[in-house]
């Protein structure tokens, strides 16, 4: 019989790659979605599998919408991919960040807990939790967290929970401490994004100029698509169990914009970006480099995209998209 999954955060970027790669598996996809007037489709229907998806409604923040799914769907393996994800925004809206990030998963852990303990969970967590702490400016699965944000301390929360229903309650609960991942179907306020959105819009005579924050931030980042092999293998494994996944590679935002731009004929970038202070953050993580070598190992994953092709094929998405449009 196919196994049956339930993904939270499915209209985001990681759920329609994740349900992408369930779906060539032979599962039964649900996709939890929040209530809408018009829900937007579009990440899904870029993929191509909306149609193949099965969606229920539900909140993070309404624990008895938590607990009626789990009762009446009983899914073999719950990814919770839900989130307010956008680290910029979580200082404004910290309440509605812990409320989403931690409470939600407390009240997810519980309703598998109650009705459907023999469930498989993961949990989206994230390097923004060691904020700038570091061994030797490398991130692995020994280093301490630090967060900086009200985002990376309401997943820490969430992260330790997870943790501890596993140690408590014996439950399957896996953490993936996910480095920054992008995709063409990144949210446009993302760094990565809003430049190859900015460089195509540039490029096609639309746009003038790219305002951006810190410039000199570093991050490791990968390909989406490759991160959400990394979140079905750690269900796949005999003992739950939490994994740092990452490139191992770090490059600042000025290292995107040189390839972003390049790729388009352009050699300078700098008389099309404008520095803004509004787009710096309150406190800043100056960089992030994953060793992943704990999940190559036991988990036999490996990224394949490289740093300079995720950027062009997401400046090719967007000159695609904004030449349509
Ligand atoms: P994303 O694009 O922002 O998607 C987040 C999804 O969560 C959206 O579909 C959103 O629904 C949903 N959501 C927000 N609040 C909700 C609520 N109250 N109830 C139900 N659903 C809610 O994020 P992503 O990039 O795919 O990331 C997936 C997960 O991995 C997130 O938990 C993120 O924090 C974590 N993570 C991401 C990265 C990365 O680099 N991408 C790295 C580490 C960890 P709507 O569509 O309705 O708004
Ligand atoms: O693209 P960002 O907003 O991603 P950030 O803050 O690293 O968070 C992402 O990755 C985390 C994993 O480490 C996830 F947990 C989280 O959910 C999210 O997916 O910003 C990246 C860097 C930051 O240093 C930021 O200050 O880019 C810098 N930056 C400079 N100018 C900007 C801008 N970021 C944004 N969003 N917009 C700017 O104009």
């Amino acid at each position: 019989m196919a196994k049956r999954a339930l993904i939270t955060g499915i209209l985001g970027q990681d759920g329609p790659y994740l349900a992408k790669l369930l779906l060539e598996k032979d599962y039964k996809v649900y996709g939890l979605i929040r209530r809408y007037t018009n829900p937007n489709f579009s990440n899904i229907d870029y993929l191509g599998i909306t149609d193949d998806i099965e969606f229920v409604t539900g909140d993070m923040t309404d624990e008895s919408s938590l607990l009626n799914l789990i009762k009446n769907l009983r899914p073999d393996e719950v990814y919770n991919l839900a989130a307010q994800s956008f680290v910029g925004v979580s200082w404004e809206q910290a309440k509605l960040t812990t409320e989403v990030n931690s409470l939600g998963v407390l009240y997810l852990l519980d309703a598998i807990r109650f009705f459907h303990p023999k469930a498989k969970f993961y949990q989206a967590s994230t390097s923004e939790m060691f904020g700038n702490n570091s061994d030797g400016g490398v991130q692995s699965d020994e280093t301490p967290f630090q967060p900086r944000s009200p985002y990376g301390i309401s997943k820490l929360y969430a992260h330790w929970m997870t943790r501890n229903y596993r140690e408590s309650y014996g439950m399957f609960t896996s953490s993936g401490i996910l480095f920054n991942h992008e995709s063409p179907i990144r949210g446009k306020e993302f760094v990565t994004r809003k430049i190859s959105d900015g460089v195509a819009k540039i490029k096609l005579g639309k746009e003038k100029e790219i305002r951006l924050g810190n410039l000199d931030a570093s991050r490791d980042w990968g390909f989406a698509g490759d991160f959400v092999e990394a979140m079905w293998l750690m269900l796949q494994q005999e003992e739950p169990d939490d994994y740092v996944v990452a490139t191992g590679e770090t490059h600042t935002i000025k290292d995107y914009l040189d390839v972003a731009f390049k790729h388009v004929g352009i050699d300078d970038w700098k008389p099309y970006v404008t520095v803004d202070p509004m787009f710096k953050r309150p406190a800043e993580v100056d960089l992030l480099k994953g060793d992943c070598s704990k999940a190559k190992e036991k988990l036999g994953w490996k990224p394949k995209v490289s740093f300079d092709e995720l950027v062009k094929m997401m400046v090719d998405a967007d000159l695609e998209r904004v030449g349509e449009e």
